[in-house]
């Protein structure tokens, strides 16, 4: 592998405190990374719709292709462990396993991931496995798709057959990506799969993925009860743009509606107030009190939503600034500065920090991953074969030495995901946004790692995460 050109390497801060055992992981997705979208069986998901429809993506982009991963993946994986890599968090195809969302998996999608999971085992990388990131069957979206709750039953149904045939291999398993994005800029923003504009859309969407992890919680728990499951939210942080009342309120309501309505559920057993005042003409209501057939919220779905998981995932990217609005509910915001990314989110570590606090102190004593938290910027190759991204280690020490410092402060988190291990088809954006520490070259799938995966690489070991992929290799040596 080339080596790094030589560069400063700043440390994180002082404060930062990590434990022996901290995961240190990169993350991807499996319609971000994978491509082979018509082989071993596949079927089509409702981004391979989505994508393919004109004035979706930016270029008309799509994950038929991607990182190739698909046929790439031993060499991503010597990649990995070459970078020092101990922890990899990716999630698995939906349609590669059960090509409509029903019936038996898919022998080859099945035979595809059991070697993907034991080729991380052999090189020392602890796989920590996403069930749902976003790509649903085209055939369960053609039956109604998340606003539909029988979906949620299919999930869980697919989480069962995936324990057992999958469930020996990893002990780690999220059972959903982040359903604020999958419900509502999914369902009601319309700029991802599959494209609705319709917020009672997202609401249905919204309840029945979280009723979708608890259900899958259930199967893992009853038939591979060593596992540790959670679900990852993404958490924003929000401030008032001013200190008036209006703004205050704005907040508050931006709040219930993006963080809230995802977390109280989960950890708290019943839908917020706010929540359900913003969201009650939808039909939601705090736990399905006085619910007659064929209510969204049904008796007895939140105690299947908030039964106890084992960790709680935390993808974080957004500082926000909320303002009123004087048309309507819904709240104006900016980024907080300084916002340098080519998304023009903020580079504000001191955001992670309260998010991880706030979590650990109003909603769960769980254990924390940071499941996923990293930048975009326009990435290049210099006439040197170099991609350097000084702003990028800017970023990861900055965000990681928050997550050390919450813990220097007594928060439970257990790692931290960098998002992601390389660029990737970064949904409605296609492939203008780098977010990877190794550089893709689309053209010939060439991967370059940039200065911030060697900057990684030293940290982790650095802070002893090294011995973790030491001691698992040697133990996947002799196993
Ligand atoms: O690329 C996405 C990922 O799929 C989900 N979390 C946010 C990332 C960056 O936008």
């Amino acid at each position: 592998m080339t080596q790094p050109a030589a560069t400063a390497r700043p440390g994180l801060s002082a404060d930062a405190t990590f434990p022996a055992d901290f995961a240190w992981g990169v993350a991807t997705a499996a319609y971000q990374i994978e491509g082979g979208v018509n082989e071993g069986g596949r079927g089509p998901s409702i981004w391979d719709t989505f994508s393919h429809q004109p004035g979706t993506t930016i270029n008309g982009d799509n994950g038929d292709i991607a990182c190739d991963h698909y046929h790439r993946w031993e060499a991503d994986l010597d990649l990995m462990a070459e970078l020092g890599i101990p922890s990899y968090r990716f999630s698995l195809s939906w349609s590669r396993l059960q090509p409509t969302g029903t019936g038996p998996l898919n022998p080859e999608g099945v035979r595809f991931y059991r070697d993907l999971l034991a080729g991380c085992t052999a090189r020392g990388i602890t796989p920590y496995v996403t069930l749902y990131h976003w790509d649903l069957p085209q055939a369960l979206q053609d039956d109604g798709g998340w606003p539909a709750r029988q979906t949620a039953y299919r999930f869980g149904e697919y989480a069962g057959l995936v324990a057992e045939s999958l469930g020996d291999l990893a002990e780690h398993w999220i059972t959903i990506n982040e359903p604020m994005c999958a419900a509502f800029l999914g369902h009601s923003w319309g700029m991802q799969a599959p494209g609705f504009k319709d917020d009672g859309l997202a609401v249905r969407a919204a309840h029945h993925l979280l009723l979708g992890h608890g259900l899958a919680l259930a199967e893992f728990r009853s038939s591979r009860p060593g596992t540790k499951v959670g679900i990852t939210n993404i958490i924003g942080n929000l401030n008032p743009a001013t200190d008036s009342p209006a703004d205050r309120e704005a907040t508050q309501y931006w709040d219930a509606v993006s963080n809230r309505i995802f977390l109280d559920p989960v950890y708290k057993g019943r839908y917020a107030d706010p929540t359900v005042a913003a969201y009650g003409k939808y039909g939601l209501t705090a736990a399905g009190e006085g619910a007659a057939a064929g209510d969204l919220v049904q008796p007895g779905d939140l105690d299947i939503i908030s039964a106890p998981g084992d960790f709680a995932g935390i993808n974080h990217y957004t500082n926000m600034l909320v303002s009123a609005s004087d048309s309507g509910s819904t709240p104006n915001w900016t980024h907080v500065e300084p916002a340098p990314s080519s998304f023009g989110w903020s580079n504000t570590p001191e955001a992670l920090k309260a998010v991880l606090k706030r979590v650990a102190s109003e909603y769960t004593d769980l254990p924390l991953y940071v499941t996923e938290n990293g930048v975009t910027f326009h990435d290049y190759v210099d006439p040197n074969g170099e991609v350097r991204d000084p702003r990028r280690i800017d970023y990861l020490r900055g965000y990681i030495s928050a997550v050390g410092e919450a813990i220097s402060d007594g928060v439970e988190v257990r790692g931290y995901f960098a998002w992601s291990f390389m660029d990737n088809f970064e949904w409605a954006e296609g492939y203008d946004k780098r977010f990877g520490l190794v550089y893709v070259d689309y053209g010939t799938q060439a991967r370059i790692p940039k200065q911030s995966a060697y900057w990684y690489r030293d940290t982790i070991a650095e802070h002893g995460g090294h011995r973790a992929l030491a001691s698992s290799a040697a133990a996947g040596a002799t196993a």
